[in-house]
């Protein structure tokens, strides 16, 4: 019952409004018989979506129906760890993104909104959809932004869906993810309680846990040495007050994702044998398994009825990851003891989490060394361009008409190449004029050292049909603020 009392406490206070995962009221629900894919399409309702660890309701409907699914983008800074913030990029204001359940058949009008306070653009590839890029160059929606499109749910399956905005490893690394349950028309066998886990790995600039507000290490991602591994968006989401629970006897169904962006989990819970496992989020079924992999960018299903009470820890089985990087949840089973079954004495503090660093960090190295000729600047420039530029001017460089102005035959930058600095530096609003076209918009602050505003402008500038020159560090350093 957990799932659904929160679900009309949600429900009551936040109605259809653009509010994170604000479910709606379920449609009526009808007995008759399911029938396969590709049927007609009969009425609509808006999605019920929660956030993790809950799970909308299973879908009763014996007919496809048109569902409409509203998401919304929001950069919020939330705590990682005890007394480590960091600035996540969400599906519906929290890490992991919402989980929408479907049904196959169904066809589904996803509008993506990017909250006006966004820095940034950001789009979805649902795994869900079959049709190019996932939904990815149709959602493509800059801060303040809604877009639409639809796609038919023609496979059944557990999905994830992430972000696929460049550059797509930061987005993801950021915690743009979640899953999307495609069920079939006959709907999953019934259990007595269903949960929503999905383990992310996170890079931060200073080491686990060093406090205050940390900044994504692209480093540490392209290394794939993540400081962070966790379950639900932060250290100890499933811990303590926050475990799971569940009565001895009842059968748990786990919706089990990776978002990565890099690691590959091997899903275990201490103490538990999975009775039921579907791989991969597929048809297959497998039984009695103790540890599933759950691809980055993949899904399991996991079932096993609790036998007796007590403390089971969910984990990423590479060890060190659920100890000391985070990867460690809990259900709590409550209920009678079964000696017959398991006796021993019970304890939950032994699976306290040790925390504690790593003995050693990688060095950050020095940042790339300082451009010294033309030539190196416009190599190192092509990579900021790549990495920062290409999110928002796009990597032809014409930018997105009316949002993103071109860089790519500007008379705005040609005029004066120190435009781009200046916008690179301290950002960039108010309506400016480039090319004949109006732009009233607002581009970031970008952060970039001297050696790559220099790097990146004097690439700019020699290429997309643009007049040339060359800026040098120096040049760059006298107009920073
Ligand atoms: C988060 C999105 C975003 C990113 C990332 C971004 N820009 Fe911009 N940029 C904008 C927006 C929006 C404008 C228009 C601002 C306005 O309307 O006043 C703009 C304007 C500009 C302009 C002036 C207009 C023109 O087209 O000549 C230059 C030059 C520029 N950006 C260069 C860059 C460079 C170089 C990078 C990468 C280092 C970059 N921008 C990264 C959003 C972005
Ligand atoms: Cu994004």
């Amino acid at each position: 019952m957990r799932q659904l009392t929160s679900f009309f406490i949600l429900g009551g206070v936040a109605g259809l409004l653009w509010m994170g995962c604000a479910p709606s009221p379920p449609g009526p629900h009808q007995q008759t018989l399911a029938s396969p894919q590709n049927q007609e399409i009969q009425g609509e309702e808006v999605a019920v979506l929660t956030h993790a660890p809950e799970v909308p309701p299973p879908i009763k409907r014996n007919h496809a129906t048109k569902v409409i699914v509203k998401l919304e983008v929001r950069e919020e800074v939330s705590r990682l760890a005890d007394g480590v913030d960091y600035t996540f990029w969400t599906f519906g204001g929290k890490v992991p993104g919402c989980f929408i359940r479907v049904r196959q058949g169904d066809l589904i009008e996803f509008h993506l909104a990017n909250h006006p306070s966004s820095k940034m653009p950001h789009n979805i590839d649902l795994h869900a959809v079959t049709g190019a890029g996932g939904g990815a160059a149709s959602s493509f929606t800059a801060p303040g932004h809604e877009s639409k499109f639809s796609f038919r749910a023609l496979n059944r399956g557990l999905y994830v869906y992430h972000c696929a905005t460049a550059p797509v490893g930061m987005h993801i690394g950021n915690g743009m993810y979640g899953l999307i349950l495609v069920e079939p028309p006959e709907g999953l066998p019934k259990v007595d309680r269903e949960f929503y886990v999905m383990q992310g790995d996170f890079y931060t600039k200073g080491p686990n846990g060093q406090p205050g507000l940390q900044p994504f290490s692209m480093v540490k991602a392209l290394e794939e040495k993540p400081d962070y591994v966790v379950f639900n968006g932060s250290v100890g989401s499933l811990v303590g007050d926050k475990a799971l629970q569940a009565k001895k006897g009842e059968t748990i169904r786990l919706f089990v994702g990776n978002g990565g962006p890099n690691l590959v989990s091997s899903f275990h819970v201490i103490g538990e044998i999975f009775d039921t496992v579907y791989p991969e989020g597929g048809d297959v079924v497998n039984h009695n398994v103790q540890t599933t992999l759950v691809p980055a960018g993949g899904s399991a299903i996991t079932e096993f009825k609790v036998e007796v009470p007590g403390t089971f820890i969910l984990v990423d089985h590479s060890i060190f990851r659920a100890f000391n990087k985070g990867a460690l949840g809990m259900i709590k089973v409550a209920g009678d003891e079964e000696k017959g079954i398991y006796s021993g004495k019970q304890d939950d503090t032994i699976y306290r989490p040790e925390g504690g660093a790593p003995q050693e960090m990688p060095d950050e190295g020095a940042v790339a060394p300082a451009a010294r000729t033309k030539a190196d600047r416009l190599k190192q420039g092509e990579d900021v361009f790549k990495q920062v530029c290409t999110a928002c001017h796009q990597a032809n460089a014409e930018g997105v008409p009316n949002v993103f102005p071109p860089l790519a035959k500007s008379d705005y930058l040609n005029a004066d190449p120190n435009r781009a600095v200046d916008a690179i530096f301290n950002g960039l609003q108010g309506e400016i004029t480039v090319n004949g076209n109006k732009y009233n918009q607002v581009m970031p602050k970008l952060g970039l050292s001297d050696e790559q505003t220099a790097a990146v402008v004097t690439y700019v500038i020699n290429n997309y049909g643009n007049k040339g020159g060359d800026l040098t560090v120096e040049q760059v350093k006298g107009r920073r603020k």
